[in-house]
């Protein structure tokens, strides 16, 4: 069970391998380091009774300057910092983001210099340090600029640095898991009405990609009452929330009794939700488990196992469609890659549900049976029971989980007039969710 912050900074687990024993929960480095320079520290926030978990960077060291020095030549200014570092800011971007209030609306804190406005040659005519510790600089046109140390440190061009900004932004270090997983389990209520059980969640959403909420009313509104607790929830064509339940000329397979296997949600749209919740109103008697997959972890073990196969899928653009009537009348298609890589090869986005795949395969025919092959590959990977989760809903009970990340299923069910299985859904996206995330994590910090 992940516990420690040693953990979290230890460089064995730079690279998340299968061979690397760890007993729960891995945490994955992203193939680029990622490290914690002594100005930032994870912070640990725990969800109630269950696993500590780090969280995002911020900083808690205060910095203030020693001296400051243009470097005319290389049009830098050179910033020593008491603690003896240094950093390097280019000219032009010091003019760009002058923090005046001609150049900064600061009810918005947006910029107001324009492009056209910005001498991108420009030299400089004075700097120096003031004495509350801040960068000040006369630009060649008399302009006067004053930085906030803490201000520049954050906003350093060294690459710890940036990476930690980054790190900060986006929280894209995650988790990976295996069947060993005990899924972070928080209080609906406390998520609800406590700040820092609500960071807690998001933080674990983010890393771990799936949170279980219990202690929810088991009747309908409360995946949007738990929307509203961030934003706003993603409306598609299956309305603003949705009931899964067995429906008669079901205008999706979810919407019957059968088994659903392990798939992303809504590959058929091409923005595809980023988080689902699932809340469980009332329960089958008989089946209707549920089954969920690290999607990130298992495609970088089909990487491993069989880089043919994910060269394959993360390649081939496949289609996806999906047609019929709910919210309003609907003819999606889609032409996604199954295993979505970013720039630096990093598996970002698992794009499948075997339901929508299109019958349409825009491929040369020399290429179908080794997609058909890859893709089974990667089926059979995810299906292992080592790399499976398994629970069954209770009611009251939400599931929260990272659609561009995870995969899931159900088993079948048999629906008895007396018990008629109900869940409600509803999808939101990541931009809203993180935006609450830093929201809450400045509320809490
Ligand atoms: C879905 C789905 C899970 C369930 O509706 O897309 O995955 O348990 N449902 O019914
Ligand atoms: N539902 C549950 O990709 C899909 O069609 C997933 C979406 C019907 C809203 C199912
Ligand atoms: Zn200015
Ligand atoms: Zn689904």
């Amino acid at each position: 069970m992940l516990s420690t912050l040693a953990r979290v900074t230890r460089p064995a687990l730079q690279r998340c391998t299968s061979s690397v024993a760890c007993q729960t929960i891995k945490f994955c480095r992203r193939p680029q380091k990622v490290s914690h320079p002594s100005s930032v520290h994870p912070t640990l926030v725990q969800l109630r009774g269950q696993q500590t978990l780090g969280s995002s960077s911020f900083s808690v060291a205060s910095h203030s300057m020693r001296h400051a020095r243009a470097l005319d030549e290389e049009r830098l200014v050179e910033v020593e910092w008491e603690d003896g570092g240094q950093n390097l800011y280019p000219f032009t971007w010091l003019r760009d983001n002058c923090q005046c209030s001609l150049c900064t609306l600061q009810s918005a804190q947006a910029r107001k210099l324009l492009m056209s406005d910005l001498d991108i040659h420009t030299g400089i005519n004075v700097v120096e340090v003031t004495n509350d510790s801040k960068l000040s600089i006369v630009w060649p046109d008399q302009h006067t600029s004053v930085f906030d140390a803490e201000w520049l440190k954050k906003r350093s061009f060294s690459p710890e640095a940036r990476e930690a900004m980054q790190e900060e932004l986006f929280l894209n270090e995650r988790y990976y898991w295996d069947s060993k997983l005990r899924i972070p389990t928080a209080d609906y209520q406390d998520i609800l009405h406590d700040d820092k059980a609500a960071l807690a969640w998001l933080v674990a959403l983010r890393r771990v990609g799936i949170v279980y909420l219990k202690g929810a009313p088991a009747e309908q509104g409360h995946v949007a009452r738990l929307a509203e607790r961030i934003g706003y929830l993603r409306l598609t064509f299956y309305g603003h929330t949705w009931q899964v339940v067995d429906k008669y000329n079901a205008n999706n397979v979810a919407y019957t009794s059968g088994n659903l296997s392990l798939h992303t949600d809504y590959p058929a749209l091409h923005f595809a939700p980023g988080v689902q919740f699932l809340h469980c109103i009332t329960q089958a008697k008989e089946g209707g488990d549920s089954e969920v997959v690290d999607g990130f972890h298992t495609a970088e073990q089909l990487r491993r196992e069989d880089p043919e196969a994910f060269h394959t899928l993360a390649t081939l653009l496949v289609d996806f469609t999906d047609t019929g009537t709910d919210y309003c009348d609907f003819m999606l298609q889609s032409k996604k890659r199954i295993i979505d890589v970013n720039e630096q090869d990093q598996v970002v986005r698992i794009n499948y549900n075997n339901a929508t795949r299109d019958s349409v395969l825009d491929l040369p025919l020399h290429q179908v049976q080794p997609f058909y092959r890859a893709l089974k590959a990667y089926v059979n990977l995810i299906k292992r029971p080592e790399n499976m989760v398994s629970y069954k809903m209770e009611p009251g009970d939400i599931v929260t989980f990272d659609n561009w990340r995870l995969l899931h299923g159900r088993k079948s069910y048999v629906s008895t007039p007396d018990k008629v299985r109900h869940l409600e859904g509803a999808y939101l996206d990541w931009d809203e969710v993180m935006s609450r995330l830093r929201i809450l994590r400045n509320a809490v910090n």
